[in-house]
């Protein structure tokens, strides 16, 4: 479709979603009536930004279902997020949802070069949270191969890659190092595998872990994304042939990016934070969804009429202040990454002394290179994070394998300071 035919599909879909919403769920009518907008003040695109915010705090004053659409009767299945940052949140769809969820993530593995017939192993987690069955009922969408694994047993993942040889992986990017490492205890040449793509998500990862995890398994690596409220994965999703950022499926939700501290919408090319509205959801419809995923909104390029969002390598919650200077665990993946020596292998530790908020990077040095050059790498580190943020952190060296493995989402920081 050209831009403006799904201009033009937004419109149509986002008037129907907004009536949907107003009439069928109690809060969106109470939020709209206390700001004075109605359903039928929506003549453009463009006036979707007079309709009021929903944030995850709407979703927990409902819980569990008080947001909800439908009769429950008409509800085919329930999920949850998986709650990194506080309680759950719930999320239901319809029949129809399901299929359009299924046809999107069918969309996006096509985009990341999986086709029918192919096998794909699916190490997300099964269950509440929405990346297992998500991409499960993708796979079967396209006609592709399901192995539906799961996460964790990952001497099993290796096991069952080498002898069910998928061609691809959907996973989030830390499990991926971590099963490439297991691949090497076990003898097995992570290169060597039948694997060709790997689709990844549900955590922010920067474009130097992609390279990493490239060289490592000789694989292409492409970014999914979404999050439960929204949908679940396959939100948006990156072109193989470009892997230059999501592409979002902008027929099925609209996406603003605003000023965090105002509310403001920004212009295409600007950074902040993102906002969807669904326009196509029954049971779990969104009007201006905050996800607190700072990004900026690009014109498509693999798919034109699509816009990209910006690889997302933070959302406010990760942010961490340390000294007034903002910080987020990507920038220190990126600076690790680029230097040779380093292992992707570390955890960022808070601790406080007096007044004072210290920062250690805990990393683990490399395997197989000599020690000592990864203790001058360790110092390299801790003058490149100088230079960036301007203060000085403690960077320590510990030895292979003695920090947690990722088994899913990655917990990178662990805040040690006194609650305050
Ligand atoms: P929770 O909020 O409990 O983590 P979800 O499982 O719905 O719940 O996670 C959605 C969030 O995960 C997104 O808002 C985003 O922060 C993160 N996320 C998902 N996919 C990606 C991705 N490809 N890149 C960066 N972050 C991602
Ligand atoms: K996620």
């Amino acid at each position: 479709m050209s831009r403006s035919e799904i201009e033009a599909l937004q419109l149509e879909r986002l008037q129907w979603t907004v009536r949907h919403a107003y009439e069928n769920v109690p809060l969106y009518r109470r939020k709209f009536d206390e700001h004075g907008v109605h359903p039928d003040d929506i003549q453009t695109l463009a006036d979707v930004a007079i309709l009021p915010f929903t944030t995850k705090e709407d979703l927990r004053q409902t819980y569990p279902f008080g947001m909800f659409a439908v009769p429950m009767e008409q509800v085919a299945r329930i999920h949850a997020s998986s709650g990194t940052t506080g309680r759950p949140t719930v999320v239901g769809y319809t029949h129809d949802d399901l299929d359009r969820w299924a046809t999107l993530v069918a969309r996006c593995l096509r985009a990341s070069g999986v086709r029918p017939g192919m096998k794909v192993h699916n190490a997300y987690g099964y269950g509440l949270f929405t990346g297992g069955l998500g991409a499960h009922a993708g796979i079967e969408k396209l006609g592709a191969t399901v192995i539906p694994m799961s996460g964790g047993q990952t001497a099993r993942q290796v096991q069952l890659i080498r002898d069910f040889e998928p061609d691809a992986i959907m996973c989030t990017p830390s499990y991926l190092l971590t099963i490439a490492d297991a691949m090497e205890e076990a003898g097995i040449d992570p290169r060597s595998t039948s694997l060709k793509t790997a689709i990844l998500g549900a955590e922010p990862w920067t474009n130097e872990m992609r390279q990493r995890l490239q060289d490592r398994l000789g694989i292409d690596a492409v970014d999914i994304f979404g999050l439960s409220e929204v949908m679940g994965p396959g939100v948006a999703n990156e072109c193989i042939e470009t892997k230059d950022g999501p592409h979002v499926w902008e027929d099925h939700f609209l996406p603003e990016v605003i000023d965090g501290e105002t509310g403001e919408p920004l212009p295409d090319g600007e950074k902040g934070e993102l906002v969807f509205t669904s326009l196509t959801k029954e049971a779990f419809p969104v009007i201006r969804y905050r996800t607190r995923d700072l990004t900026r909104l690009l014109p498509g390029t693999a798919r034109p009429g699509m816009r990209r969002i910006e690889k997302i390598t933070g959302r406010n919650d990760d942010m961490i202040i340390l000294r007034g200077v903002n910080l987020f665990p990507t920038q220190i993946e990126e600076l690790v990454l680029g230097i040779e020596h380093l292992t992707p292998h570390f955890i960022l530790e808070l601790t406080r002394t007096g007044h004072m908020d210290d920062l250690t990077v805990r990393i683990e040095r490399h395997p197989d290179l000599e020690v000592e050059a990864c203790r001058a790498a360790t110092v390299v580190l801790a003058g490149r994070i100088k230079e960036f943020i301007g203060s000085s952190v403690t960077v320590r060296l510990e030895e292979p394998g003695t920090l947690p493995r990722s088994e899913g989402k990655y917990k990178r920081v662990y805040d040690l300071r006194e609650p305050h």
